[in-house]
């Protein structure tokens, strides 16, 4: 073939790659945004499920099988298998991973459960944090080394860590994770802690800046984010309280994404979904958060109906595992955005 007809043709195909729509994947890395979800292990193994990840998503978190219930159901016993297939998922698909989670009063197996003795909890504590972090070492981004320790009084959790240890747990927990693995990023995560002026948002602010004046090593704090599509994103109050976290040296990440629908679903309630949706990542994007999780990206597995009663459709892909149309609003979203 002439030169001429060779130029021609690769003008074509370059042109018709650059037109050729991008996936969501390839939208975040290149807006080097992290985008993630939360998986269970049959995500991995279904092929079609399995390609839904790699089209979408830059960073993964397991939402149940890197709980201690089932990482660690006996003292002696460690479920590797399953963790252990997600990073190899992850590293071969050029995406990073959130821990999630060591101490929590939730999920937790009865040998811990039913622990008593300080010095027992302590050991039980430290050394479940120095398994995972030796094991993986350098394989994962960032890390919810405590979760939801604040309870809604906005008062320390009276969790099994708690009863068994005293508040020390919080400070010990993460110093052992610092140790171990030097290169995560160690959060501090929980539910209804996004707004400043609010008890919990508040309580949950001090208890952070004493640790950080305290210099435990924490790098970062997790809203996770389980909204209502009723409840428009109180932009002013979720802006303050990242900016107030950032003020102390800390990163903020969006963990676990959802807006949950008052059933039946109707295109109103629809449409504020999706509003609400769209303005949380615009200002994860311009407040440049850590990380952007979806909590589960289906309806078909979501745990929001056995939760909360009367509620659901509250995942951005259909029960078909279809986009649904607020999804298409958030990749058009994250591809305008200039950084
Ligand atoms: O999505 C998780 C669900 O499958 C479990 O049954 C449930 C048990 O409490 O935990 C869910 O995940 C939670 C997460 O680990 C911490 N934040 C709240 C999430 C929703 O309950």
């Amino acid at each position: 073939m002439k030169t001429k007809y060779w130029f021609i043709l690769a003008v074509g195909v370059i042109g018709f790659l650059s037109c050729a729509p991008k996936s969501m994947k390839t939208v975040a890395d290149s807006k080097q945004f992290l985008f993630g979800v939360a998986v269970r292990p049959s995500d991995l193994l279904d092929p079609k499920d399995s390609k839904l990840l790699q089209d979408n998503f830059n960073i993964l978190v397991a939402e149940n099988i890197m709980k201690l219930q089932y990482l660690r159901p006996t003292e002696s016993f460690w479920n590797w298998s399953d963790p252990d297939k997600l990073v190899e998922f992850a590293q071969k698909n050029n995406m990073k991973l959130r821990g999630h989670t060591f101490v929590w009063h939730n999920q937790n197996p009865p040998f811990i459960n039913n622990l008593t003795d300080k010095e027992k909890a302590l050991s039980v504590l430290q050394d479940t944090i120095n398994q995972v972090l030796t094991r993986y070492k350098g394989k994962f981004y960032e890390y919810d080394v405590c979760n939801e320790v604040i309870d809604d009084n906005g008062i320390l959790r009276n969790s099994v860590w708690m009863k068994t240890i005293g508040s020390e747990y919080i400070d010990i927990a993460f110093k052992t994770a610092r140790e171990a693995d030097p290169s995560v990023k160690l959060i501090l995560n929980d539910y209804n802690n996004e707004y400043a002026g609010t008890t919990k948002g508040d309580a949950f602010y001090n208890l952070v800046k004493d640790l950080v004046t305290r210099k435990v090593p924490i790098d970062g704090v997790g809203f996770q984010l389980h909204v209502l599509a009723e409840q428009p994103v109180n932009e002013k109050a979720l802006r303050a309280n990242i900016q107030r976290f950032r003020d102390l040296g800390l990163s903020v990440s969006f963990t676990e994404v959802d807006v949950r629908i008052k059933l039946p679903v109707t295109p109103e309630k629809e449409a504020a979904q999706q509003k609400v949706y769209l303005d949380l990542l615009r200002i994860a994007l311009e407040e440049k958060v850590s990380s952007f999780v979806l909590w589960g990206y289906t309806d078909l597995y979501s745990w929001i109906p056995g939760t909360f009663a009367g509620y659901g459709s509250a995942h951005p892909f259909d029960r078909n595992k279809a986009p649904k149309p607020v999804y298409e609003l958030m990749k058009k979203t994250l591809a305008d955005y200039k950084r």
